[in-house]
């Protein structure tokens, strides 16, 4: 399948400026550039898809320059947000930059990146309103839909101005590095637009730049995508955890894991295809969604990472939680109720406070049953203390009932 099919099969078309596009993307070999601003100091699931897509013109042949918006970080967007930005301080803009910076090669390595902080930090006032502002008509710029519901409600000449920094950044490239394609999610349509009438206006009609957008990654089931309980799932593993950020895909619905493979994974249209087989007629499996979860883990975090996080997620499942680490118990029960100890403790009485049991009672029969397990071993006494000493890690002891009830205990 050649490029621009294989864009259009996978969804990750929005809009483009010129039908030219996919005549170019398929034949040529063009120089082109996304840009992301360093709001975090860490990329989140959302900034993956835009990413992957660079990487996928990148397999085909042409090449990216990545901008990190060291400089326009320090603006702030305003496309489709509902509310002005609180100013990154320039410390902070430039730390995060570099958090950045680091996960993009872990994405693309070897390719350009360049900090638009370099060009845009030398600027003046004069030359900013009269070599660039004089490009922008305001009207124009009143009416991108990315900023309509800002000028009725309120935005600083700040935000406003952004679009112009952003479409100078498209300028500044096309003429250094003849880069003549700017990509980014649907939200960005606007500044990208922008971006082309400054070349146009500087370079004049005939000169040959383009726009392309991919689309918002949304749910089935209407949810904000790229969220989990405990909040954005970052790239940065100090923030999600490889283990979590592997859950996370193996926790996509069946509704949408064809669409999130096709947007996000390089499996071929025909192994996608496979695996859609698969989720109709073994969901139970989740052979789709091990799939994602494993091919993205390895490309974020490493193959030692994926295995670990695999680790976790196979003795959650078997309930041999004894061969995991202290560390690793720590990752994989962070969502589960756990308890919190400073002495040993009888598990008829653990049983009850951690709601494996509703009574004393009933921990008991529990115990005869032969249903708990303390660290992966059989508990047959109802006498018997849960110590710190014999805790996994001298921290963790993780109490099972029949088969896939579990609770924590965190001993002090
Ligand atoms: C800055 C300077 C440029 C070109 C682009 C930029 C960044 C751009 C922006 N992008 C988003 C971001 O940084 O704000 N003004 O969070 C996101 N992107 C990509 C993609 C996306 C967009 O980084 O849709 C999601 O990830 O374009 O929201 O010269």
């Amino acid at each position: 399948m050649k490029l621009f099919d294989e864009l259009k099969w996978r969804g990750l078309v929005y809009d483009m400026t010129s039908p030219e596009i996919e005549n170019v993307l398929n034949e040529d070999h063009l120089i082109f550039y996304l840009g992301a601003d360093p709001t975090a100091d860490s990329l989140h699931v959302g900034h993956l898809l835009a990413y992957l897509v660079a990487k996928r013109l990148l397999n085909a042949g042409h090449k990216p320059i990545l901008v990190i918006g060291g400089g326009t970080g320090l603006i702030g967007d305003p496309s489709f947000k509902a509310q002005e930005r609180q100013l990154l301080t320039i410390e902070t803009s430039l730390k995060n930059a570099e958090g950045i910076k680091k996960q993009v090669i872990q994405l693309l390595p070897g390719v350009d990146i360049v900090n638009n902080y370099d060009w845009i930090s030398g600027l003046n006032a004069i030359e900013f309103l009269r070599d660039i502002g004089k490009h922008f008509n305001v009207a124009y710029m009143i009416n991108k839909e990315s900023v309509k519901s800002r000028i009725e409600n309120g935005i600083s000449f700040t935000e406003f101005a952004y679009q112009i920094i952003q479409a100078w950044d498209f300028e500044y490239l096309f003429d250094k590095y003849h880069c003549t394609l700017q990509i980014g999610g649907q939200d960005q349509w606007g500044n990208i637009t922008s971006g082309l009438e400054m070349i146009r206006k500087v370079h004049g009609f005939e000169a040959k730049a383009y726009g392309f957008t991919f689309p918002l990654v949304t749910k089935a089931d209407g949810t904000k995508f790229g969220k989990s309980e405990s909040g954005s799932i970052w790239l940065d593993s100090n923030q999600t955890s490889p283990y979590d950020f592997y859950q996370y895909w193996i926790n996509t619905s069946d509704e949408d894991i064809i669409t999130r493979l096709k947007q996000f994974s390089f499996l071929s249209p025909e192994a996608i295809t496979d695996l859609e087989f698969e989720v109709k007629n073994h969901p139970e499996q989740r052979q789709a969604q091990k799939a994602l979860a494993k091919e993205l883990t390895l490309l974020v975090h490493g193959q030692t990472a994926l295995t670990e996080a695999m680790k976790i997620s196979e003795a959650l499942f078997t309930g041999n939680v004894e061969d995991l680490s202290a560390e690793e118990i720590g990752m994989g029960f962070k969502d589960l109720l756990s308890i919190i100890v400073s002495t040993d403790e009888n598990i008829v009485e653990l049983l009850v406070k951690t709601g494996l049991a509703t009574s004393k009672r009933e921990a008991r029969e529990h115990v005869h049953n032969n249903a708990v397990t303390v660290n992966g071993v059989k508990v047959t006494d109802t006498d018997f203390l849960v110590t710190k000493t014999h805790a996994i890690g001298m921290m963790y002891s993780i109490i099972r009932k029949g088969k896939k009830k579990y609770s924590l205990i965190k001993h002090e």
